[in-house]
């Protein structure tokens, strides 16, 4: 049985205690995970504060990057490695994992170190009271010891968008992965051990969140910054635990996303984006769409034409050829999937597909499978139209003007992203300036360039990150003022 031990100080550490890491394809226990308690995380907080004086903080900006380059190019080296690793804890499609997850998990390393190397800082020249000069100048300095609390459903990439640029700005990081998903996060240590990475650098605690290693490390006094990716409430519990120290924290959350489909859309290309963006990882996706709202003039059709492609994914493991879905990552999370899906019928929804469980082969009967599920007819206030269900399935409603659709975009808590369809530059343009999110698609979904910002807006989250917009978290910037 494959044991996932906490990595601190540069070396694998077991507890007494463990939890089983089950596979969702199958449901089978695969592993046994170490859970951290007090003494791990102290240590491991520990290890990430004396590296931070140590060998990292003392090599130097050029030296530092190119370990990340080196760590990259070792990720991509043992890349069939992470593969099987992410595959099996999450059932996800393999070419789904092999063109996306694994391969941002090395870039993540290389595009925020060549950033880190090549931003520049300010510098002003001014004249005193006195008529003499003075300049200043900024100077960034590591934020410290940075907590990485990390989701399941894109594991590997969105610790590394993470601890990217954490470390490439100098500071150490103490991640926690999620309980569901602890193996690349744990492989990734023989990787910062094989390229030289200094101990105590990269910190790994396992465990859940509330009593356990989440909490414990969010509410360590040695954690000088926060960055957390999750719902929205354990955002909430993790800000609480940050008030204390008056710590920073960066925060990309949940979400309730709109599609906006125009009737001069590219049709064929506005069904492959929505079908896309809705059911990519089994729905599992913080920039999924689960409401589409779609011109009146191309409803029916929109409407039928997805469906009918939703219904067609081919469910299954990773491996199956031509697989679209895979299972959902837990019986928890099934049970809240199939919960809105009940819910949705009680309150009136027309299921145009899906709805329930597929009928599966007998050695796969115990996974996380759902249907892929559309419904229309609900009220805005429906339960599956406000809360994010974080499951493949949308509800389409039909929309009249560009005003009204704005308006049913924005009506909701949350504020992550939204994906625009239409052949109108124009009105392209004013949906993405009206629209209450803090990225806007246009005829496209999750094109990613890791220069540019990424976050939320209203209760999607807190702050930005990417390119140079991570540097604001993950530095201090220190104003040095000279009187000449
Ligand atoms: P989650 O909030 O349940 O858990 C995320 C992590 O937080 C886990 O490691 C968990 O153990 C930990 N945690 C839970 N409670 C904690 C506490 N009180 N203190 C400290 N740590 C705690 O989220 P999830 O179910 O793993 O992921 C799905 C959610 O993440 C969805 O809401 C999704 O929208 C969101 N998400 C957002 C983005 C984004 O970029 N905005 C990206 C991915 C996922
Ligand atoms: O692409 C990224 O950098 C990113 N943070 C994606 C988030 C996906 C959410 O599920």
């Amino acid at each position: 049985m494959k044991q996932f031990l906490n990595f601190i100080n540069g070396e694998f550490v077991a507890t007494g205690k463990t939890f089983d890491k089950r596979t969702p394809t199958t449901n089978a226990v695969i592993g046994a995970v170490h859970e951290a308690g007090r003494p791990e995380v102290d240590a491991a907080v520990a290890a990430a504060r004396t590296a931070l004086s140590g060998p990292w903080g003392q090599i130097g900006v050029v030296k530092r990057t190119d370990l990340l380059h080196k760590l990259a190019d070792a990720i991509n080296a043992r890349f069939d490695e992470f593969l099987a690793a992410e595959l099996a804890d999450t059932g996800k499609p393999h070419s789904l994992a092999s063109h996306v997850d694994i391969p941002r998990g090395a870039a993540n390393f290389k595009v925020f170190a060549d950033i880190v190397k090549n931003v520049p800082t300010e510098s002003f020249e001014m004249v005193t009271p006195d008529g003499g000069k003075a300049i200043s100048y900024g100077l960034r300095t590591p934020v410290g010891v940075v907590a990485v609390v990390c989701p399941w459903n894109l594991p590997l990439l969105l610790m590394t968008w993470k601890i990217g640029p954490a470390l490439a700005c100098g500071n150490t990081v103490v991640v926690k992965p999620s309980e569901e998903t602890p193996a690349t996060a744990t492989l990734l240590g023989e990787v910062m051990n094989a390229v030289g990475i200094p101990k105590g650098v990269y910190n790994v605690v396992h465990g859940f969140g509330p009593d356990s290693a989440g909490e414990l490390l969010t509410r360590h006094p040695g954690v000088n910054a926060i960055t957390f990716t999750g719902e929205t409430r354990t955002g909430e519990a993790i800000m609480a635990a940050a008030a204390k120290g008056v710590r920073p924290v960066s925060f990309e959350l949940g979400g309730k996303n709109a599609g906006i489909v125009f009737a001069d859309a590219d049709f064929d290309k506005a069904v492959a984006g929505i079908l896309r963006s809705s059911f990519e990882n089994c729905g599992q996706v913080c920039l999924g769409t689960e409401r589409v709202y779609v011109q009146r003039a191309i409803f029916n059709r929109f409407v039928a034409s997805l469906a009918a492609k939703a219904a067609a994914l081919k469910i299954g493991p990773p491996d199956l050829p031509g697989v679209g879905l895979g299972p959902l990552i837990s019986a928890e999370h099934k049970a809240k999937v199939l919960g809105y899906y009940a819910r949705a019928a009680a309150e009136g929804a027309t299921v145009v597909t899906g709805g329930g469980v597929p009928a599966m082969p007998a050695e796969l009967a115990d996974g996380h499978w759902v249907q892929p599920t559309v419904w229309t007819g609900l009220p805005e206030s429906a339960s599956v139209v406000r809360d994010e269900v974080f499951g493949p399935c949308c509800h389409i409603a039909p929309f009249d003007t560009e005003a009204e659709a704005i308006a049913l975009a924005n009506a909701t808590d949350y504020g992550l992203c939204t994906t625009v369809w239409t052949g109108d530059l124009g009105t392209a343009h004013r949906v993405a300036a009206a629209i209450e999110v803090g990225l806007c698609w246009i005829n496209s979904w999750f094109l990613r360039d890791l220069r540019t910002a990424f976050g939320g807006a209203k209760a999607s989250g807190l702050g930005r990150e990417g390119g140079v917009h991570s540097l604001e978290f993950y530095t201090e910037l220190r104003n040095v003022m000279v009187k000449l």
